[in-house]
């Protein structure tokens, strides 16, 4: 990632369901990134928010008495204040019913009646009227013109929908997948699209007649753009795309195209192949990247309403109340379903990582660092005469490789594996410890100068692996930064990072970030 403005979008999510793991996960690995890139000195906009048009919304308003808008209002809300409760740091929250995003849209649809790749056709099939539903020919025929359901013959029905012309994107879709391997990520939802490709494309419609909860095509009112365009188009109106060129356009325009499109694997078609095709229609540039994860599975099996394994809000409340906010977000970070295999929330497993990680290794190795300079050099830094301390370390280097490794593999999105390389820094503060034992020296008063070089070293490697654990554990490094006197405002993350940032003499306090919890 070589430019200075990043552009992450997750998913926007639907107002007919309350937020629940799924959600908080996307949002907060992106988040992740978000900061990381932010701490680098990148320009980022991280955008959320929720899409609140279609049929199902409109039966969930219904069902509870309500208008549309007011139940979107009421569940949009409640997204918005998860953002607080996780420490999410989007840069926009957009919403469908936003009357920015609508009119957009309706520019957007205008512009693509104009080119003829959107078109008013006509669809003929058979249609059971108590379901308000078409069959399939061959559906048709095996219920034998007959409603499963109501047992009326089915009816012969024609209507008018607006199509967008896909079929004419398959040549170019398939060379856009030629020219840019890395646009579908990982490997194998990539490999899937291909396969998917290789059937054909057929135009879909994207206009409704049967309900009214969505924008109207321009010019044809009674018709309603399908919930998935509408809500595609959330990640170019969110930065005025469709705007004339001027303020708004100018000031957002320049975060297009998106870095990241990050979304569930099961939302993949309409952003590898449908998204793509409206992009090329708008002749408007490509995203660099759509990353789509796997699921989060709980307890071992798929989360289900009726199963009553959901990881609810409620629940992810309970793990922040009892772990803290950073231990979830560690957790969601380090252990979620990133590649293309499925992961499992269990509470067992969720315990085993906050105490491995946070408490034994981070937590444990901060507090015994900062403790030795109490005990040893009156909790001031000690100076680094640059004599051999052994341990047989050099750690300038070893930090700096850290370093890289961390930075590049956030860049691909592998969290888990810029975590890694952070906590490979502390491991060896550990392990520098044991070899060193300035424990041990330090009864031996002509030894201070070597106690101070080993310390000096753990406390700096210590402060090193913060700077770049701080993107997924904000609230628990801020602490650490206060206690050791060092913050991130002051320069972009490689400058902090550089080997010698801890001067002599400030002081560091000693410091316990992550309580030891007992298991449940
Ligand atoms: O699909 N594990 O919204 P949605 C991990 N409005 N992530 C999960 C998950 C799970 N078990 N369940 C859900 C929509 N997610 C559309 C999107 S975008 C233009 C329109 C996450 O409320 C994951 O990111 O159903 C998934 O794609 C998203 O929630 C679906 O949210």
């Amino acid at each position: 990632m070589s430019r200075s403005t990043c552009y992450i979008t997750t998913p926007i999510y639907y107002v007919n369901d309350r937020p629940h793991i799924g959600h908080v996960y996307t949002t907060t690995i992106c988040d992740i990134w978000a900061r990381f890139q932010r701490l680098i000195g990148h320009d980022v906009f991280f955008l959320t928010g929720t899409d609140e048009h279609g049929q199902k919304v409109e039966q969930s308003a219904r069902d509870r008495g309500l208008e549309p808008k007011a139940w979107a209002d009421e569940i949009s809300a409640e997204f918005r204040r998860i953002m607080g409760l996780f420490g999410l740091s989007n840069d926009e929250f957009i919403r469908t019913t936003d009357p920015d995003h609508e009119r957009q849209v309706g520019v957007f649809v205008k512009k693509l009646l104009d080119s003829g790749d959107v078109y008013l056709g006509t669809f003929e099939g058979w249609y059971d009227e108590g379901q308000e539903e078409y069959y399939t020919e061959t559906k048709a025929r095996d219920c034998e013109y007959t409603s499963p359901i109501s047992g009326r013959p089915l009816v012969r029905a024609k209507e008018e929908n607006y199509y967008f012309r896909l079929s004419a994107f398959q040549e170019r879709l398939e060379a856009l997948y030629r020219d840019c391997p890395g646009l579908v990520r990982p490997e194998a939802r990539r490999n899937e699209i291909l396969g998917r490709l290789r059937e054909g494309l057929q135009d879909i419609p994207i206009s409704r007649t049967n309900f009214t909860w969505g924008i109207p095509i321009p010019g044809h009112e009674e018709h309603v753009i399908y919930v998935w365009i509408d809500a595609l188009f959330n990640y170019a109106t969110a930065l005025g795309m469709a705007e004339p060129e001027g303020e708004v356009h100018g000031r957002r325009g320049q975060y297009w195209p998106a870095s990241y499109h990050v979304i569930g694997k099961e939302i993949l078609w309409f952003h590898a192949v449908i998204w793509p095709a409206l992009l090329m229609a708008l002749e408007l540039e490509q995203p660099d990247c759509i990353y789509a994860h796997s699921f989060w599975i709980s307890e071992g099996q798929k989360m289900s309403k009726s199963l009553g394994n959901f990881v609810d809000l409620e629940q992810l409340q309970g793990y922040i109340e009892t772990y803290g906010r950073d231990a979830l977000r560690w957790y969601l970070g380090t252990n979620g379903p990133l590649g293309a295999t499925d992961a499992d929330f269990s509470r067992s497993h969720f315990h085993e990582i906050y105490t491995t990680d946070l408490v034994n290794t981070l937590g444990n190795c901060a507090s015994r660092v900062s403790a030795m300079i109490g005990k040893y050099c009156d909790g001031a830094c000690p100076q680094d005469t640059g004599e051999c301390a052994g341990g047989g370390v050099e750690w300038a280097e070893f930090t700096a490789a850290q370093v890289n490794a961390s930075t590049t593999a956030m860049a691909q999105f592998d969290l888990a594996g810029s975590a890694a390389a952070a906590m490979a820094i502390v491991r060896k503060v550990d392990a520098f410890i044991n070899d060193t034992e300035p424990f041990k020296l330090a009864k031996d008063p002509e030894q201070a100068t070597t106690v101070g070089n080993i310390l000096y070293r753990c406390a700096e490697a210590v402060r090193i692996a913060a700077c770049l654990l701080e993107a997924a554990m904000p609230d628990s490094i801020a602490r650490l930064q206060e206690a050791w006197g060092f913050d991130s405002s002051t320069a972009d993350l490689a400058t902090r990072c550089q080997w010698g940032g801890l001067q002599a003499g400030q002081s560091i306090q000693k410091v316990a970030l992550f309580p030891r919890v007992e298991a449940t």
